[in-house]
């Protein structure tokens, strides 16, 4: 008697390519290079001024291929730098001060965090660099804190534009010496 044999079963194994990346085993696109200390006799990309010399949360940014970061004086700085049109398309990553962690008058290397994940304040009372500075916090609950303290109002990285930075640099969103009651 004969006995239905099974249809052998097709199998669609797509064999798996293995694409193996050599000669670029150093450039892992996961892996972004980690902030830098900021030493002695670091001028800011911008204003050329000792970074070290002045309070405030401070920036790092990473251009596309960049092995060692711009430093700056300031957040404002960095994000002034940030915002042009031809830095912006070009940017891999950037970090700031998380003042949360750290003190306004002396911010510790330890406490950089990414810029794009961070709360801002801005148009409270405290003078960095330049002036106003953007203050930089990696808990919302720390930067309301701060906005609750000094003034201001939280916003986020995305909010963050060349029109909200002229803003701040004009007062017009208020800041030190301004009262509070005229701020929106
Ligand atoms: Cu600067």
């Amino acid at each position: 008697m004969l006995r239905n044999l099974a249809m052998p079963r097709v199998c669609l194994l797509l064999p798996l390519l293995l694409v193996l990346l050599t000669g670029c085993s150093e450039s892992d696109p996961e892996a972004l290079a980690a902030p830098l200390p900021i030493e002695d006799g670091d001028s800011c990309h911008v204003c050329g001024m000792l970074i070290q010399d002045f309070p405030g949360p401070k920036g790092e940014a990473f251009l596309k291929g960049q092995e060692t970061p711009s430093k700056f004086c300031s957040t404002l700085e960095l994000f002034t730098f940030l915002k042009q049109p031809e830095n912006e398309t070009r940017l891999s990553h950037a970090y700031v001060h998380d003042i949360g962690k750290t003190t306004w008058v002396q911010p510790a290397d330890e406490a950089f965090i990414r810029a794009s994940e961070a709360w801002y304040v801005v148009g409270h009372e405290r003078r960095g660099a330049m002036g106003h500075t953007l203050a930089s916090f990696a808990e919302r609950g720390e930067a309301e804190a701060f906005r609750d303290d000094h003034g201001g109002r939280l916003v986020t990285y995305e909010e963050i534009d060349l029109d909200l930075l002229g803003r701040l640099g004009r007062g017009e969103l208020g800041g030190a010496g301004m009262d509070a009651h005229t701020a929106h």
